[in-house]
Order: C-alpha cells, then structure tokens, then sequence
C-alpha cells in the first residue's frame, strides 16, 4: 500500500468531470487501497479519486465513530433519491484550513458498484450523507466552496489565498 499525494485546489484535475470506471481490475483495487491508506492517514472521513489527480469515479468513505471501522468502496456512485434539507459544516482535504456550512439533502439514496462490479444501493443520513454528497461533487468537478452564496465565496478567495501564502512560507 502506499500513500499517495493529495491535490489542493486551485489544480485544474479537481475541476474536470471523472470519467466512469468500466475496468474492475487489480489496478482499480490497487487504487481503492492506496485512497483508503491516504484517506485514514490525513485523516478524512472520505476522498475521491480527482483528489489524487486520477479522474476516474471511485470514492472511499468512512465515518463510523472514532475507534470503530466502516469502509465503503463505492465506483461509479450516483445519488438516485434525496430529500429534506441540511446545513452542516464541511472541510475539504483539497481546500487545507477552510471550514463552511454547505446545503444539502438530509437523506440520499446512492447506487454504486463494488470492486466486483456488483450493484448496491444505500440510504443514508448525518455525516454519510453529507460525505456521499461532498464526494461525488468531486466527481462531477464541484468544490464544497462552489456551493456557498457569491459573497461568502469572495470571502472564501481572499482568505484562501492567504491561507496558500503561508502554507507555501512553511515549504
Ligand atoms: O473529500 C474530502 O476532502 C474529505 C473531507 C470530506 C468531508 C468533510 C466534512 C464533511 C463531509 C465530507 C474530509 O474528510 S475533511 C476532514 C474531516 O472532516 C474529518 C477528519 C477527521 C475526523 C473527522 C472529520
Ligand atoms: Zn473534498
């Protein structure tokens, strides 16, 4: 397993559509891996595959409470049901020191396939669902800061900047 290098916005690989995995190969299992060690390691509670510079639609998730483990492997996820309203705050492992509350749905329906390509569908509420959803905005190029209203996004540009200022200071 290995641990492998986590993009920070503004890199263009977080902006592109992922294209969808049709190979369920050693390579993608390979791949599902090194997400889950890098994942636990930052640590997150997710990450998608744009976020490690491939464009492929593969996510990792885990948020089971501290000390226990639930990983879910989901390739080619799509959220097929939603409904109600949340407003919980989010981080992102490719946007380092920001935090925002972002709008979503309570609960989401998500179908995806396993590394067999086996078909699953889950229902999920609280921190899986706001997970699920952050993730695969991934997929489809969105940022958690692309939901935010237009002034709290310039706010976001200015304090982001200086926030890329003094992590470049510390290299
Ligand atoms: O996609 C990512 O960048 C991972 C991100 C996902 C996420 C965060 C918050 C709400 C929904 C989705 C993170 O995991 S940021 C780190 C984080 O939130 C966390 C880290 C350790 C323990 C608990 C949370
Ligand atoms: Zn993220």
């Amino acid at each position: 397993m290995a641990l492998l290098k986590i993009v920070r916005h503004p890199d263009p690989v977080l902006k592109k559509v992922a294209a969808p995995v049709t190979d369920f190969d050693a390579g993608l299992r390979r791949l599902a891996e090194d997400m889950a060690e890098t994942m636990y390691a930052a640590p997150g509670v997710g990450l998608a595959a744009p976020q490690v510079g491939v464009s492929k639609r593969l996510i990792v998730l885990d948020c089971s409470p501290k000390d226990e483990k639930q990983l879910v492997v989901a390739v080619n996820p799509k959220i097929v049901f939603g409904e109600g309203e949340s407003c919980e705050e989010e981080g992102c492992l490719s946007v380092p020191s920001y935090y925002a509350k972002v709008e979503r749905k309570a609960r989401v329906q998500v179908q995806y396939q396993d590394l067999e390509g086996v078909e699953h569908l889950v229902e999920v509420e609280g921190l899986w669902s706001t997970c699920f959803q952050h993730e695969i905005d991934h997929l489809d190029g969105i940022l958690f800061v692309d939901r935010l209203s237009p002034l709290k996004k310039s706010i976001f540009r200015k304090k982001y900047k200086k926030i890329l200022e003094q992590l470049e200071e510390q290299l």
